[in-house]
């Protein structure tokens, strides 16, 4: 037991000191008045006495309780801010897994793309998956240089077949290279490795294709150049300017031209230049739709029975043209192309074009006006690699 004594001035400021000192369950033993002594005794405050005692046991009891109380309200505050804390945790851990499952998502639906794109490509062109873009890429440039569609589809077919899946954008060029250069072939000129005397070439093909001028380039070519004794021959005597243009040229190169009027002249004025090592033939370059015109060439032709024949076909022509020309010399075994006009092309597709359908070897190609220089014999190598082009 726990006995202490206050004083205060009044009764209820007594009581509150204990009640703050010793608790609630305080018991008061005693309250007494007290007064001063002697003379001052009258002019002090009276002051209060109180003894109060409190069981020391049960006072820490409830001190014990209290704290066990305050832990267990400790231990539940905290309870909850742990339960807080994982909650924040959780919910955070939730949020970064959703957002990985979008990424997911979004990187799964770019490789879908992809992958559908690439067999979109492939299958277009019916190349491998692998080959992505690059028959494509090879198709456009021969269409950009004119090259007809099946044409060029048949090739891209061809070299995507030919090719494994490790094979590189070089192997695609080879292969597509040799494709086309087997395609037009090596070039065939006027032989020069024969013992005939004289070798006789004709030249046929339509109106202003360059036939005329083409001849008097190969005149000066083999006169000046294989010292050749060259003669020629013109069958053209539908416009007098024709037979003119031949003249002049024959004039300059010093050379023998004789005029053939009917396919029945023809084999005498061959045999009037007997002694010379090669007779060019110029011929009339009648429209074949106009039949019975194309019926005389088609005589003329028969009357020279020459050693070489070549259809001289230009680049500005269209491929359709070309085709329907070379349709009606159909009753000719055998006859070589001569291309002219590549100076006033950009696309040369229609040499592929041309030779594809017509089957036959190309010679020379010419390549402007002046005479004797702008003819060469056909680069198949360089027309080539300018038919399939490159890829930027
Ligand atoms: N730009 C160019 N013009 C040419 C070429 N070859 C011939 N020509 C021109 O084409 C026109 C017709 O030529 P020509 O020889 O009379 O044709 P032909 O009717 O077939 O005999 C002429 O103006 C020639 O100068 C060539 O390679 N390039
Ligand atoms: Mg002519």
């Amino acid at each position: 037991m726990k006995i202490k004594k206050y004083t205060a001035s009044t009764i209820q400021e007594a009581m509150l000191k204990v009640k703050m000192d010793l608790g609630k369950d305080a018991l008061i033993i005693n309250t007494r008045n007290i007064r001063g002594k002697g003379f001052f005794k009258f002019f002090k405050k009276p002051t209060v006495e109180v003894i109060a005692a409190v069981d020391e046991q049960k006072s820490s009891s409830i001190e014990i309780q209290d704290a066990a109380n305050f832990r267990e309200a400790l231990n539940k505050q905290s309870a909850s801010v742990i339960k807080m804390q994982n909650q924040t945790r959780l919910d955070l851990l939730e949020s970064k897994f959703n957002s990985m499952e979008e990424t997911l998502k979004n990187i799964y639906t770019q490789i879908k793309k992809i992958s559908d794109e690439s067999i979109d490509n492939s299958s277009t062109s019916n190349c491998k998956k692998s080959k992505k873009g690059l028959p494509q890429l090879f198709y456009d440039n021969l269409i950009k240089n004119e090259v007809d569609a099946d044409i060029a589809n048949e090739l891209i077919s061809q070299v995507c077949e030919q090719l494994g899946d490790n094979d590189s954008v070089n192997d695609f060029i080879n292969t597509l290279y040799k494709k086309v250069t087997s395609l037009i072939g090596k070039p065939s000129t006027i032989s020069l490795e024969h013992s005939k005397k004289p070798y006789v070439v004709i030249f046929a093909g339509p109106t202003g294709v360059g036939k005329t001028t083409t001849i008097a380039k190969l005149a000066a070519h083999y006169y000046l150049s294989y010292n050749k004794k060259v003669s020629m021959i013109t069958a053209d005597t539908y416009r007098i300017a024709a037979v003119e243009q031949l003249k002049v040229y024959a004039d300059i190169l010093g050379i023998p031209l004789s005029i053939v009027r009917s396919p029945g002249e023809m084999k005498e004025a061959i045999k009037n230049f007997e002694d010379s090592d090669l007779i060019l033939i110029d011929t009339a370059g009648r429209s074949y739709r106009d039949t019975s015109s194309f019926e005389e060439i088609k005589q003329t032709i028969n009357a020279a029975d020459a050693d070489e024949i070549y259809i001289v076909l230009s680049m500005t022509m269209s491929t359709r043209n070309c085709k329907e020309v070379l349709e009606n010399y159909k009753f000719l075994n055998n006859y070589k192309i001569i291309f002219t006009k590549y100076d006033e092309i950009s696309a040369p597709g229609i040499i592929l074009n041309t030779l594809y359908y017509a089957r036959k070897q190309v010679s020379y190609i010419t390549t402007g006006q002046n005479v004797p220089d702008d003819i060469e014999v056909f680069d198949t190598d360089k027309i080539a690699k300018k038919i399939i082009g490159n890829i930027n």
